[in-house]
């Protein structure tokens, strides 16, 4: 770590109170240079432990920037990890309020909620299918913190990898009923089909992100609870949405999620 905790704890009261105010900042680490990833994951680290003194329950984990067409529009090649907490959660076909956003997205994702622990080192798909209780479809409302979406892979890691909104809807669905990897999405605005993809273009197979995120955690000291929900990150690159725009995403054998912001 090339931060002192003082540091730390500054730079996450800072990135916590631009999400909670809905107010852009710049990339921090345009002031901190030489801020590694363990002081990135540190400083998403503390934004949690505020959430949770302050009685938000942490209610999810989350992979980023899973997906080829993620990365591409990012300009990436590293998934990232974060978590969500309960007052991020919308109904489903509920109103999201865009005013207190500052430039929200909307992205289709896979989800899972584990029936046993996940531990890394050497978590692999085989590992995450066992483990797998049900998957359940969401649409994750990512809202960078950072000005003009300007930042680099450690201030997103920091800023808790965008996570402001989520919905899960649809229906549950038990592993052995489905291909992941062919899962068709149709993601629609307005009832403009927007983007459409399958679940192999999240690293393959969207269970693969729980493994990343496994190991991940593993090299930490950490695992994956079981009776954890895990977003394994968009499978379509995320889309930008206004106020009054209809979000719809039809998930092949799982449903449909959809919102409207207001
Ligand atoms: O959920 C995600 O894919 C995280 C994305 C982080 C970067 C962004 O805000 O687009
Ligand atoms: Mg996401």
């Amino acid at each position: 770590m090339k931060l002192d905790q003082n540091t730390i704890l500054a730079l996450a009261e800072h990135l916590e109170n631009a999400e909670l105010q809905a107010r852009d900042v710049t990339m921090i680490t345009g002031d901190q240079p030489d801020m590694d990833w363990d002081d990135a994951y540190a400083i998403q680290d503390e934004i949690k432990r505020r959430k949770e003194v302050r009685g938000h329950k942490t209610v999810g984990l989350k992979a980023g920037l899973t997906s080829f067409a993620k990365m591409k529009q990012m300009g990436v090649a590293t998934p990232v990890f974060g978590f969500v907490s309960d007052y991020m959660a919308r109904p489903d076909g509920g109103e999201i309020k865009h005013g207190e956003l500052i430039h929200p997205k909307v992205e289709a994702e896979i989800c899972i909620v584990t029936k046993a622990p996940l531990k890394g080192p050497g978590c692999n798909v085989a590992a995450v299918m066992a483990a797998t209780d049900f998957v359940i479809p969401a649409v994750e409302v990512i809202d960078s913190r950072y000005r003009d979406f300007k930042f680099d892979l450690k201030s997103v890691i920091a800023d808790n990898t965008s996570s402001s909104r989520f919905v899960i809807g649809g229906r549950p669905r038990d592993l052995g009923d489905l291909d992941l990897r062919t899962l068709g999405v149709v993601l629609e605005i307005n009832g403009e089909i927007r983007s459409m993809a399958a679940g192999a273009a999240v690293l393959g197979h969207p269970l693969a992100a729980v493994a990343m995120m496994a190991n991940h955690l593993g090299e930490r000291g950490q695992h994956i609870p079981a009776g954890t929900f895990i977003m394994t990150g968009g499978v379509t690159e995320a889309l930008l949405v206004n106020p009054g725009d209809n979000v719809l995403v039809r998930f092949q054998d799982l449903g449909s999620v959809s919102m409207r912001f207001v």
